[in-house]
């Protein structure tokens, strides 16, 4: 019988198709790392690895992306649905602070909640490192007296890879990392131009829960971590095995040593209980496979599973390419005098490289880390933020051709739906279910520990956007059937428990919050909790139309589908305010922090699409508000900012974010405004690391390219002046198809389209263009076009339609 996991990583890799193989795209540096945020990651979607290319001595820290601290547990306030109706009525007789007042004894979770973002050793945990492989390297001289030349240090996207090499008294000694895509182990494989050269002793250890022995040639670390009750938390296993050519393998206490091979290759297996009881078993069984497989078959099949996803598509935009500068001096470069093209090639694909390395379908999605951490103590406990965090980590899937990554990502959200019906019950005494701000691999739905930023709840409504979306794009009516009880159930959550304001009647939540913004009221009283804030508005008007969308396609419900079609004709207008802003809350309420990070009253401009080219006025008040809120922010601020003005039609402005957002910094404290920036090894600042804005820069770049969110394909959208010669491959639009495209001199050329399912599309005809030929499956057809400005393609599944435009 084939083993669960074998089964699913086969199902991951049929799709398997042939695109074409990208020029050369790494990271590349003249000396070992000497921080974390400077090592280059690799990661097959379960294990991480990152070296640090040490000479003499080599750390690699590892990661399993379901190495959690803590536990599930009910943190619902046991009857808070009590109080609800109080905090509504003060809401809306405008007793914002008395509401929260309320909120904060009652409407907060039982116990400790996040912990403030330090919840490892609590119920909620923490995301933690797996450990540190600390190899020791002997040279057979004092290291004092070695002169090493020649030093390289290298990221290879194109196949996972990664590589140290250098010079010592004339001998090349070189290093090739990967976290397989084929046997799922870490392997390191050393090798040198002279004989018998290869020397270490290695260890693993990590700052708590673990031991470390060795038996037989075999180092192992084990532990259990913390549940945040008992202490009998998560337990893992990591085992190294080294195969030497030539020389001597032994083994002490614990460490593993090698003296006088002439290469060695170096396994690391790990696993935790994380829905696997029998972890040891498993570890041990791919240690044993991945022995067995011979050194380059395997690094073949690792190279094949990873393309087949990461060659689905490609960027080239045309210009200077500073390949040929190590990346920390290119980045630096590329702050003073922003004109290396190539540099946003690389950050594009590095977002899809390490979407593709965190996460992998039957495991979890990409967390704050994606699924590379360094501490026990991950930053916000590495979890899963639901106010703009988990979803701007999935902005690139559908967009670049990566839709298989969305599996985790739905499956975590249906995991926690049993959870969230219990929250739902428990607070607000209701049908369906909701999340609130934070989750966690425990399925943690209820509010923060803090009403002011915790008891925000259209977070699930959010996540219900995005899983509508990757339907959107790939039309699959199965995936439709799976999503549709999820649509319904938080449709039905928002239908039960959203109030009528007294001043206009509008239907809106209550008590909800702009996320982790506050506002002054007229006393002079700073409130965060308030009702129908504009991005509830805006979310939960996306999720009613789906919902009822969904029905007729699945031909079910359409009482409920009325209901809703009712309830969105009562949900609040997006509203522009005296200052020509879109309003963030229901009042032109005065701000205390007028460019707070988070700029969540636009969300239907991105990700959602309420405010597109058919409400100018709404365009108009969103680069109004931009323009108040300013370019600063985090790093995923800035990468959202990046999206906004994709969406506004301005590549110049984009692009300016995008080189914000590439900015430098070493910076790893937190910093809460005016931060942001790229780190060495090019992972995105919060500070300190966070994956979101790396993931939010590639969906940016996509967006500036391509849309297809106004029913629409839309084709260079917003290209900056710097872009005007280039290419994609296989960017996906709405309706299933892949779309390639070559522009010169800031204007379409040639596009080609590529049906995965029966459909009808619409091109916007580009501006300027006097002839348009189009090639449908070879043969020169007439246009169809609706008006002066579309083309229409009535398209079969498997048709390639190719537009030449003049
Ligand atoms: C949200 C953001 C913070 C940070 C945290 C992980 O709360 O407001 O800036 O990104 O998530």
């Amino acid at each position: 019988m084939l083993h669960k996991y074998t089964l699913f990583v086969l199902l991951f890799f049929t799709f398997i198709e042939i695109y074409p193989q990208q020029k050369p795209l790494r990271l590349w540096y003249d000396s070992p790392a000497t921080y974390w945020e400077a090592c280059v990651p690799l990661g097959n979607g379960r294990l991480g690895a990152m070296p640090n290319g040490g000479v003499f001595t080599e750390n690699i820290v590892l990661n399993d992306i379901t190495l959690w601290s803590g536990s599930p547990q009910n943190a619902d306030k046991p009857d808070a649905y009590r109080h609800l109706d109080a905090i509504q009525d003060l809401l809306i007789k405008g007793k914002n602070t008395e509401a929260q007042e309320v909120m904060k004894e009652y409407f907060v979770c039982e116990g400790k909640g996040s912990g403030e973002g330090q919840g490892a050793n609590i119920p909620y945990g923490s995301y933690q490192i797996l450990g540190n492989l600390r190899i020791n390297y002997n040279y057979e001289q004092d290291s004092s007296n070695i002169i090493v030349s020649d030093y390289v240090r290298e990221l290879s996207l194109n196949d996972a890879l990664s590589s140290t090499r250098f010079n010592i008294d004339g001998i090349t000694y070189n290093r090739e990392y990967l976290t397989s895509f084929d046997n799922d182990v870490i392997i390191i494989r050393l090798t040198s131009t002279g004989n018998n050269k290869i020397n270490f002793n290695l260890t693993l250890d990590r700052p708590e829960n673990f031991d470390t022995y060795t038996k037989g040639n075999q180092l192992i670390m084990s532990g259990q971590l913390n549940n945040g009750i008992d202490g009998k938390g998560m337990k893992y296993i990591a085992q190294v095995e080294i195969r030497p050519e030539g020389g001597t393998l032994h083994s002490d206490e614990n460490r593993l040593i090698i003296n006088n091979s002439n290469a060695a290759i170096i396994y690391i297996s790990a696993k935790t209980d994380y829905k696997d009881s029998n972890y040891q078993h498993s570890s041990n069984k791919i240690l044993e496979k991945a022995i067995k497989t011979e050194y380059n078959k395997e690094k073949a099949k690792h190279i094949e599973n990873y393309q087949s996803l990461f060659n689905r598509a490609s960027i080239n935009i045309a210009g200077v390419d500073k390949d040929n500068i190590p990346t920390d001096k290119r980045l630096q470069e590329f702050n003073e005098n922003p004109i290396d093209n190539g540099l946003i090639n690389l950050y594009f694909q590095f977002g899809r490289y390490l979407l593709i390395g965190s996460t992998r379908p039957s495991l979890l999605p990409p967390n704050l880390q994606g699924l590379w951490a360094n501490t026990i103590s991950t930053p916000w406990n590495g979890d899963y933020h639901l106010d703009i965090n988990l979803q701007m980590n999935h902005w690139p899937v559908d967009i670049t051709n990566l839709g298989a990554l969305n599996e985790p990502f739905f499956n975590l959200v249906k995991e926690i739906v049993p959870a969230g019906e219990q929250t739902a019950k428990t607070y607000y005494n209701s049908k369906g279910w909701v999340a609130h701000v934070i989750t966690n691999i425990w399925q943690y739905t209820s509010p923060g520990e803090d009403y002011s930023w915790g008891a925000s709840n259209s977070g699930s409504a959010w996540l219900c956007q995005m899983l509508w979306n990757h339907y959107e794009f790939y039309r699959d009516k199965k995936y439709l059937e799976q999503l549709y009880p999820i649509l319904k159930g938080s449709s039905e959550f928002y239908l039960n428990t959203m109030v009528i304001e007294p001043t206009n009647g509008w239907l809106v939540t209550a008590p909800s919050s702009s996320p982790e913004n506050g506002f002054k009221l007229e006393n002079g009283n700073i409130a965060h909790v308030c009702m129908g804030p504009t991005m509830d508005n805006q979310i939960i008007r996306f999720l009613f139309s789906s919902t009822a969308k969904a029905s007729p396609i699945l031909n079910i419900d359409k009482d409920f589908r009325q209901e809703l079609e009712a309830a969105i004709k009562m949900l609040a207008p997006n509203r522009v305010g005296n200052d020509g802003r879109l309003m963030e809350w229901l009042e032109e309420y005065e701000e205390p922090e007028p460019q707070h990070r988070h700029v969540s009253h636009l969300w239907g401009l991105y990700p959602g699409n309420e405010i597109s080219s058919t409400t100018p006025e709404l365009l108009k008040a969103s680069k109004a508000t931009l323009q108040r809120r300013g370019d600063d922010g985090t790093g995923w601020s800035i990468a959202w900012k990046v999206n906004f003005w994709a969406r506004l039609y301005d590549g110049n402005r984009a692009l300016m974010l995008l080189q914000k957002l590439l900015k430098p910094t070493k910076s790893t404290e937190v910093i809460m405004s005016n931060a942001g920036g790229t780190y060495t090894n090019l992972f995105c600042a919060h500070p300190p690391f966070q994956i979101d804005g790396n993931f939010g820069g590639t969906a940016g770049i996509a967006e500036m390219l391509i849309q297809s969110h106004e029913g629409f394909i839309n084709l260079l959208p917003a290209l900056p002046n710097e872009w005007s010669n280039g290419s994609f491959d296989n960017l996906c639009v709405r309706g299933n198809a892949e779309v390639s495209l070559s522009w010169e001199k800031n204007r379409p050329t040639v596009m080609s389209l590529t049906a995965n399912s029966d459909n009808d599309f619409k091109i916007k005809k580009p501006k300027n263009t006097s002839n348009i030929e189009l090639i449908k499956n070879n043969k020169y057809t007439d246009i169809k076009s609706t008006n002066d400005n579309f083309i229409l393609l009535n398209l079969k599944k498997g048709d390639k339609v190719v537009l030449n435009f003049q």
